[in-house]
């Protein structure tokens, strides 16, 4: 099949969590190619692939390289772009403090936050799980806000 695409290829949904590589590509000011996959719906790339064809694990975002590899997981994909430039500085240099100080947070976000209050929108979670899970998510809230207001108020 042609290949169309301005590489790399990154495979959004709206609203998701493939957002953070969608703001860090613009960021970047690279050149690429979105593309959409409902993950409501059939999950099916405008040129006829499937999201699972991306990436393998079923889920966005995935990024497709020229070379036809393929990254996925945000805390690899946000760091591969901030790569391509370093000298924007949207990631600390490695073997900086700061730079663990970064994987923290997106470890952090990614196993903290984004997975518990994911699951509260699974229409399939059961009512019994919902408050601890809530109360999980009301303590790293709680620890999030306390870091923005030392670093930004
Ligand atoms: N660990 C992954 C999580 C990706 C993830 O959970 N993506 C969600 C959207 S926020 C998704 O595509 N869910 C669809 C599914 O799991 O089938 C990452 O950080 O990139």
């Amino acid at each position: 099949m042609a290949r169309y695409f301005s590489y790399p290829v990154l495979a959004v949904w709206k609203c998701s969590c493939s957002s953070a590589a969608h703001i860090c590509l613009l960021e970047a000011g690279l050149d690429f190619t979105l593309i959409k996959v409902n993950l409501g719906g059939d999950r099916r790339l405008p040129d006829g692939r499937h999201l699972n064809d991306i990436n393998p694990k079923g889920y966005v975002p995935g990024l497709e390289l020229d070379n036809g590899k393929v990254l996925t997981e945000n805390v690899a994909i946000l760091q591969y772009i901030a790569a391509q430039k370093p000298e924007i500085g949207l990631a600390p240099a490695n073997g900086a403090l700061a730079r663990y100080r970064l994987l923290e947070w997106l470890g952090f976000i990614d196993s903290e936050v984004h997975k518990t209050l994911g699951l509260l929108f699974n229409p399939r979670l059961a009512e019994i799980a919902k408050p601890a899970r809530l109360e999980k998510l009301g303590q790293r809230a709680v620890y999030l806000d306390l870091q923005l207001v030392d670093a930004y108020l």
